[in-house]
């Protein structure tokens, strides 16, 4: 496969409202994030992957934007951002801007003239006078009714989250201005926002029905899709040096690769969210008990399925799901949990993504009230599920373990007032366990997650078999343990992972010296055949 620099890079995400207020005014910002851009080379990313900063009505929480070439002034100025481009390629860091283009805020002039009927601008959304039965993400009717037009417009997010109309060429000539704009900028690509939906079927017609999602079936992965992106591919990417990660809602790896193959390349990879189905029934309120095999089955499959046809997401968090040291495993064993759960994703075959505060092994905040929650989505669930007759109690439940909310807390950088996040009173309360969990405490620590997490991403440079090598599962149906090879022309790689809280026997390990080993997350101190709970190991040979 070609070597390319978005395959060996290490991205991390910043959810920009919770990195950093250099302002006092409680909400991260831009100059925040330029303070810490040392911080990020230290930990040895790549490309920096920036949630929303545009202009936003802040519905949801910048993914609703009103402007798609100004700063919101919470985060900064137009020429913040320069400054932020510039640090980061200082640094030798890439940028990427999450391009939201499914939908806009409903306080995009754009969308103010469509309900106007403008002529321009009437077709740039998409009208019904009679609304169908479909169902937005966040739970609820996806058709509001406007006065002004006097008529239904679809949402399939909150309802200040208009769908845009892709079939209109004059929106299509938009997004692919708002593309070169940015990229014109310095930027080196984007995070392309639930690409997979912006195509609907022409008359929005009656869904089946179901409990969730009701209409997907005329919106999900559309043949028209293809010539949509195909278009923003031949017009746009290709003249930049840039690469697009677009996120695929309820995609299976055939489904992905008619985005990704190699011969199509409409996007250079995706994320895809079957593995974030492994502690609930793939809607993430409907909860079930994790199990491993439940993240290891997708995961593997994934590897298997792309090969050598298409490239992979390596991530288990960001900003719209819980903490996975909260998820996938015993909390207890906090730093040998994290430091599993990163060897076991980060040397897989893909391009690794890092969300923020996973490096410091930050955990869900599962605030018990719901006047804790800011998120939309939360809100929304729950007065859903109270109309559907569950009790306070239950839906406070399911809240404190899904909520998005858990992975939105401020990054927690010491063990100061609100972690060092800001000096006013956060937009989101830190999480109490700020006090041991930071960054401070990690950068001291030798032993600590983040040093685990620097050793993973400097291995990943020295050895290109972690990144281009194949992938072949070892002992697949094992409950407890996971492990896997990557084989490169003569060298082999074989990870283990004990997903358990109890010492595991692994014969596998026999035929593996200590010095063989790469990486590991307890000392080296024992020659018994077994993993320690939550241990992980990494060995190398070269033939
Ligand atoms: O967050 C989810 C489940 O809790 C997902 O269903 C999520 O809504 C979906 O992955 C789309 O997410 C993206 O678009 C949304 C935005 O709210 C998310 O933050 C964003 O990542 C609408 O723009």
């Amino acid at each position: 496969m070609k070597q390319t620099w978005y395959r060996e890079g290490v991205v991390y995400q910043i959810y920009p409202r919770s990195y950093l207020d250099s302002n006092h005014d409680g909400v991260g910002d831009l100059q925040g994030i330029i303070s810490k851009v040392p911080y990020l080379h230290e930990l040895g990313i790549d490309i920096l992957w920036l949630s929303p900063v545009y202009q936003s009505p802040n519905d949801d929480n910048g993914y609703d934007i009103s402007d798609y070439r100004a700063i919101h002034p919470d985060f900064g100025t137009m020429d913040d951002m320069i400054e932020l481009i510039q640090t980061l390629h200082d640094h030798h860091i890439k940028l990427i801007m999450d391009l939201v283009v499914n939908h806009t805020s409903d306080e995009h002039p754009w969308f103010v003239a469509s309900a106007k009927n403008d002529p321009k601008y009437k077709d740039y959304y998409h009208w019904k006078t009679t609304k169908s039965n479909w169902t937005s993400f966040f739970g609820g009717e996806a058709w509001t009714y406007h006065p002004e037009r006097q008529a239904y417009y679809l949402h399939l997010f909150s309802k200040k989250q208009p769908d845009l109309n892709w079939d209109n060429p004059e929106v299509r000539r938009e997004v692919k201005d708002i593309c070169r704009f940015w990229l014109d900028l310095g930027v080196d690509g984007f995070r392309c926002d639930v690409i997979n939906i912006i195509a609907k079927h022409n008359d929005l017609p009656k869904g089946k029905p179901g409990i969730a999602l009701v209409g997907k079936e005329h919106y999900f992965n559309i043949p028209k899709i293809h010539d949509y992106l195909s278009e923003l591919r031949d017009d746009v990417f290709v003249n930049y040096d840039c690469f697009t990660v677009g996120e695929t809602v309820m995609i299976s790896p055939k489904t992905a690769l008619t985005y990704i193959d190699e011969d199509v390349r409409e996007l250079d990879m995706v994320f895809h969210f079957d593995h974030m189905g492994a502690d609930n029934y793939f809607v993430k309120w409907f909860m079930k008990k994790f199990r491993p095999i439940n993240l290891k089955r997708p995961l593997s499959k994934w590897q298997i399925m792309l090969g050598e046809r298409g490239w992979n997401t390596l991530y288990l968090e960001n900003h719209d799901q819980p903490r996975s040291v909260s998820r996938f495993g015993d909390i207890q064993y906090h730093y040998h949990l994290a430091t599993m759960l990163a060897t076991m994703i980060y040397f897989q075959r893909g391009t690794p993504f890092i969300y923020q505060g996973q490096e410091i092994g930050m955990t869900n905040a599962s605030f018990p009230t719901l006047a804790e929650y800011q998120d939309i989505e939360t809100h929304n669930i729950y007065k859903t599920g109270r109309r559907l007759g569950l009790s306070h109690r239950r839906m406070m439940k399911k809240i404190m373990k899904m909520s998005r909310d858990n992975a939105r807390t401020p990054m927690q950088w010491n063990s100061q007032t609100h972690a060092g996040f800001t000096e006013a009173t956060p937009w989101l309360k830190v999480n109490p366990n700020y006090v041991d969990i930071n960054v401070e405490n990690n950068l001291k620590d030798p032993n600590s997650i983040f040093h685990h997490f620097q050793h993973i991403i400097r291995l990943r440079k020295a050895y290109p078999i972690i990144v281009y090598g194949s992938y072949a599962d070892i002992d697949f149906h094992h409950r407890r343990l996971y492990a896997y090879a990557r084989i490169l022309n003569n060298e082999l790689i074989e990870v283990y992972c004990n997903f358990s809280n109890k010492p595991l026997k692994c014969p596998h390990l026999a035929f593996w010296s200590n010095d063989r080993c790469l990486i590991s997350n307890y000392p080296l101190d024992h020659e018994e055949p077994y993993l320690r709970p939550y241990e992980a190991r990494v060995y190398y040979e070269k033939k």
